[in-house]
């Protein structure tokens, strides 16, 4: 359950956290077009810094370009506006969800005058998949669903009905008793996770699917490029078939909710030693150290609430 904080801005203004409903007639309830982002907020030693919030406004506007959406708020009003959510609801650390909607009028899938509604919400959210998961690791299943193929939907934009495929995986997984589902695009090469990119090493050589692939184009999958090469890992964006995971040496998910949560099984199999592995735990602690700890390598990364 989430924790109710006090406010949310809906529209333009800041309306008290039970009062920030929607009409059932939301266009985008019933035909998923909608536009949305997952931002975190850190505590750091000299306050809260949101994480990469200028990169994910602008996939945000992105997606609205993608799904010909015109929000009526300009990137710079919404940086703000994430920040302000934060400080009106004395958040130090919290998870922001901007999104882009279709509001009520007209019915039936065209709706061309329907109002282009905008939202904040910000709240407390953990480890994505338990503290266990990160210092243990995860068990994955490939999933039944294949993830879009790149030209029945948009891969590269974070737009609302797009999330049933991975709401469908994720249950499929998880009523298999597993942790998180992993996809194979339409072609059988791996995807991504249900809400995750997905990052392999073999022979200390890190490999992930290149964006021409059916995959979310994910900043804590930039930042993870950046770090490795910078720790002087190689890092390969290519494609990857279902038998190079299982034969990983280790296999790590990579999100906004999930930051960098090990893989430590797929399938029955372990992945390695079926633990954590060496070069995974090293760019999770250089990750966690980037976003909340002391390093100040990346201050770029960084805007201050
Ligand atoms: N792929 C998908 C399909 C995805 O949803 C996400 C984020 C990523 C990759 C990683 O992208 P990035 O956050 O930019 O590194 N998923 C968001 C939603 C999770 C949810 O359950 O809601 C997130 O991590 O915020």
């Amino acid at each position: 359950m989430v924790d109710k904080a006090n406010t949310i801005w809906l529209d333009g203004e800041f309306v008290p956290w039970d009062a920030a409903n929607v009409h059932v007639l939301t266009h985008s309830l019933h035909y998923g077009l909608g536009a949305f982002e997952g931002i975190r907020a850190y505590k750091r030693q000299n306050g809260t810094h949101v994480f990469r919030l200028r990169e994910h406004i602008d996939r945000l506007f992105d997606t609205c370009k993608l799904t010909l959406l015109a929000p009526r708020f300009t990137k710079e009003q919404m940086i703000e506006v994430c920040c302000e959510t934060l400080r009106r609801n004395g958040m130090e650390e919290g998870y922001l969800r901007p999104m882009i909607f279709m509001g009520e009028g007209a019915m039936g899938i065209y709706a061309p005058n329907n109002p282009v509604r905008a939202l904040v919400v910000a709240w407390k959210w953990g480890a994505y998949l338990g503290e266990e998961a990160l210092k243990q690791g995860i068990r994955a299943k490939l999933s039944s669903f294949a993830r879009h193929h790149i030209n029945v939907s948009l891969a590269k934009a974070k737009m609302m009905g797009q999330y049933t495929n991975s709401v469908l995986a994720k249950r499929e997984a998880k009523f298999g008793g597993y942790d998180e589902a992993i996809l194979l695009d339409a072609n059988g090469y791996v995807s991504e996770g249900s809400g995750e990119n997905i990052f392999i090493v073999k022979r200390g050589v890190l490999q992930t699917p290149d964006l021409s692939s059916s995959i979310l184009e994910g900043i804590t999958r930039d930042t993870v490029i950046t770090l490795a090469r910078e720790m002087g890992l190689a890092v390969e964006e290519t494609r990857i078939t279902r038998d190079q995971l299982w034969l990983a040496d280790e296999v790590f998910f990579t999100g906004t909710a999930a930051e960098i949560t090990p893989v430590r099984e797929i399938d029955n199999r372990p992945i390695g030693e079926g633990t954590v592995g060496p070069i995974t735990r090293r760019i999770q602690e250089r990750f966690f150290d980037v976003v909340r700890g002391g390093d100040t390598a990346h201050v770029e990364w960084l805007t201050k609430v």
